[in-house]
């Protein structure tokens, strides 16, 4: 293989490896692991290119430095982060407890790198000759892609004998190292502060068909719905938990079909179908939710991924729009 050719597959593969693993957090779960085994094999692949790649580099090292060698370094250094995040997280080192955990800083990292690599890539350009599509040059990306794929299932298979059966998900997240309450991080999606919400004045407004209803918390009390349902969060980790507090459909008028836009007090939002089995939470293991963890009441999404679990819920809408007009992660 060329160094051009090798830059041409980087073009590929970085934006395809922040592609696919934002896929992973948009299917949450079940049939993910195809597409975190392509995410793997995918950023893996940079490793495997690393010798073509670095005649290039080399090359231009030689040369008089030219404009956009920020750019460069810069995707160097955010590829490398990327690389070893994503590595570490596999390899268990989740650090769930600091203030960002290691896939935290993959993701960001990866993100940013895919940018770079669309910037670096404007300026250092390299056109894609009919040569490329050559039988000798497919056999090589064919060389290329096994490798990746080899690397990566040597890693699924080493991260299988090390970790006991059932701590990671197929998300690739695993288990708190204690299952107890106190212990699960509070965690906000980008910007998200905890709001002050007194819990005798907080009112949940549900509004259906053009009419509404104003609920407050103990009128939830009422109810006691209980579900066992696992959080895992994009940061990596996931806990099992018993939730209580009441059942969505419950709330809503009877035989109620289409979706809810669930807001926070924040502004924070998610669109759901009531085919998801919500609850509205307004305990956790047999006690209130703390202020960090959505008090007064959060939303249990059974089989979303954690950043559907709206927290300090205060409004409730139902409407016939589809839960995709929303944007697939949020922005806030
Ligand atoms: C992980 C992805 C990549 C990394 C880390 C990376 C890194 C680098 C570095 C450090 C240099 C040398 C400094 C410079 O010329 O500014 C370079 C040069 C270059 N890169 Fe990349 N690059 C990546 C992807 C790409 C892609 C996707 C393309 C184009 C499709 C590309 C095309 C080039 C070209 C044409 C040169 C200059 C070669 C020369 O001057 O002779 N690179 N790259
Ligand atoms: C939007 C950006 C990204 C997201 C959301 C993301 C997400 C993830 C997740 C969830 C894992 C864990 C998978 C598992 O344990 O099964 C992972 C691992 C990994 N990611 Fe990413 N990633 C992103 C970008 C990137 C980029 C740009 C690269 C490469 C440059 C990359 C390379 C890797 C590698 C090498 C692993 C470890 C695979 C292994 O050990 O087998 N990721 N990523
Ligand atoms: N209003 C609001 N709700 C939110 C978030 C947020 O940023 N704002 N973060 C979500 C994310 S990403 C996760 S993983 C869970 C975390 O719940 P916890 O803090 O109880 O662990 O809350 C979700 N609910
Ligand atoms: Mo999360």
């Amino acid at each position: 293989m060329k160094g051009r050719t090798a830059n041409l597959v980087l073009l590929v593969v970085v934006p395809l490896a922040a592609v696919s693993g934002l896929c992973m957090f948009v299917l949450g779960g079940g049939l993910v692991w195809p597409i975190a085994f392509l995410h793997g094999a995918v950023g893996l692949a940079v490793v495997v290119l690393v010798p073509w790649k670095s005649i290039v580099v080399r090359r231009a090292l030689r040369r008089a430095r030219r404009p956009g060698w920020v750019v460069s370094l810069l995707l160097t250094a955010t590829t490398v982060v990327a690389l070893v995040t994503g590595v570490a997280h596999r390899a268990g080192a989740l650090l769930a407890a600091a203030p960002v955990t290691t896939l935290q800083l993959h993701v960001a990292a990866g993100v940013v790198a895919a940018i770079l690599t669309l910037l670096h890539a404007h300026r250092r350009p390299v056109r894609a000759r009919r040569a490329d599509v050559s039988r000798r040059a497919l056999l090589r990306l064919g060389l290329v892609a096994s490798a990746a794929g080899l690397l990566e299932g040597t890693a699924r298979g080493a991260s299988a004998v090390a970790t006991p059966s059932g701590v990671r998900r197929s998300t690739g997240s695993f288990e708190l190292t204690s299952s107890s309450v106190a212990a699960i991080p509070v965690t906000s999606w980008l910007f998200d502060p905890v709001p002050d919400l007194g819990l005798t004045s907080w009112r949940l407004t549900v509004s259906s068909g053009g009419t509404s209803r104003d609920w407050s918390l103990e009128d939830l009390g009422e109810w006691d719905d209980r579900l066992i349902a696992v959080l895992d969060c994009t940061g990596g980790w996931w806990t099992e938990q018993e939730w209580s507090g009441v059942r969505v459909s419950r709330l809503l008028p009877d035989g109620a079909t289409g979706t809810v836009k669930v807001t926070s007090a924040t502004g924070y939002h998610r669109r759901l179908p009531l085919t998801d089995h919500l609850l509205l939470a307004t305990g956790i293991g047999g006690n209130a939710l703390t202020a960090g963890h959505g008090a007064p009441a959060r939303l249990v999404v059974p089989g979303r991924r954690g950043y559907h679990w709206v927290k300090w819920v205060v409004r409730i809408d139902l409407d016939s729009h589809p839960w995709w007009v929303e944007a697939p992660l949020p922005l806030q």
